[in-house]
């Protein structure tokens, strides 16, 4: 049985999830090391109710072999990265995925045994310079193999509200279909969660994209709830003062996550013959680069 302090853990991408992550792990335990292209140590302080909690200092592992990876990358960053480091990656290399959208693996020729864990998390957090703030803990569903590996043990209990899941598509195919819906329509509105809710032209909108995930996933998905347009209106109702993390990449002139959110939907909706003519029109408008 691994104890904790014998599974090395590297962070690939110190944004927000990662550095909340890369804390848990720490509180569990494990040491942690950062993957960054600059050799400095990434410092952050990790903020809860505007008071600084709690500071992390992780170095930097320029060489090292990596078993365990916490990828909380976004998602074009992910192939380039990824390519870069498979000489470091173990055989049975362990990753724990905690990034929106999905397919970010797909191209990547990761070598034969490696594990892949998803983490689908309703936290938010914030960051301002090093500063994370942490605005919400609420639950984490991950999964993705027949049951928790044994070095991974230590990890749930000082994971607030994390939930196993063998089969982690479900949560995967829900998260996914609320951000192709409320993503891009504040990217393309330039409007806040909430604002969708106006009944009018934004509202309308988002039914027609809930529409087709609801028509479209049922095609390679048992069990779908069909409930895209509820579930999409009450997240934007929870986080009504917040920007997407789409709309801040769109005006911050960053490469959007859209072709790992709508774009991922469309290409799996037509190997099923399915067209999606509302998710392409946001994903036509939205790929070309803002400035
Ligand atoms: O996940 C989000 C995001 O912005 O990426 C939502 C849930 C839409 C909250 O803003």
């Amino acid at each position: 049985m691994n104890t904790a302090a014998s599974v090395h853990w590297h962070l690939l991408g110190a944004g927000n999830m990662g550095t909340l992550a890369a804390s848990r792990l720490l509180h569990a335990g494990y040491p942690v090391q950062a993957l960054h292209p600059q050799a400095r140590p990434i410092d952050r302080t990790l903020s809860r109710n505007d008071q600084p909690m709690e500071s992390l200092r992780l170095a930097v592992d320029p060489d090292g072999p990596v078993q365990y990876l916490l990828l909380a990358l976004k998602g074009p960053q992910t192939r380039p990265a990824l390519d870069a480091l498979l000489p470091r990656l173990a055989n049975d290399v362990l990753i724990l995925c905690l990034q929106n959208g999905m397919g970010m693996l797909d191209d990547v020729a990761l070598p034969g045994g490696a594990r892949i864990l998803h983490a689908i998390t309703t936290d938010g957090a914030w960051r301002d310079g090093n500063t994370v703030h942490v605005v919400a803990e609420n639950s984490t569903e991950v999964g993705g193999m027949n049951s928790l590996p044994d070095a991974l043990e230590p990890l749930p209990a000082c994971w607030p509200g994390w939930q196993w899941r063998a089969d982690i598509a479900p949560a995967q195919w829900r998260k996914l279909a609320i951000n192709a819906v409320i993503n891009p329509l504040t990217a393309l509105y330039d409007c806040r969660n909430g604002d969708l809710l106006d009944q009018g032209p934004r509202q309308a909108h988002l039914a027609k994209l809930a529409g087709e995930i609801d028509a479209a996933l049922p095609h390679w998905l048992e069990h779908w709830p069909g409930n895209t347009t509820q579930l999409a209106e009450t997240v934007a109702q929870q986080t009504a003062g917040n920007t997407s993390s789409m709309r801040a990449d769109w005006l911050a002139g960053r490469e959007t996550e859209i072709d790992f959110i709508n774009g991922y939907l469309v290409r799996c909706a037509s190997r099923h013959g399915i067209e999606l003519p509302a998710h392409r029109g946001v994903l036509e408008k939205l790929s070309r680069r803002p400035h």
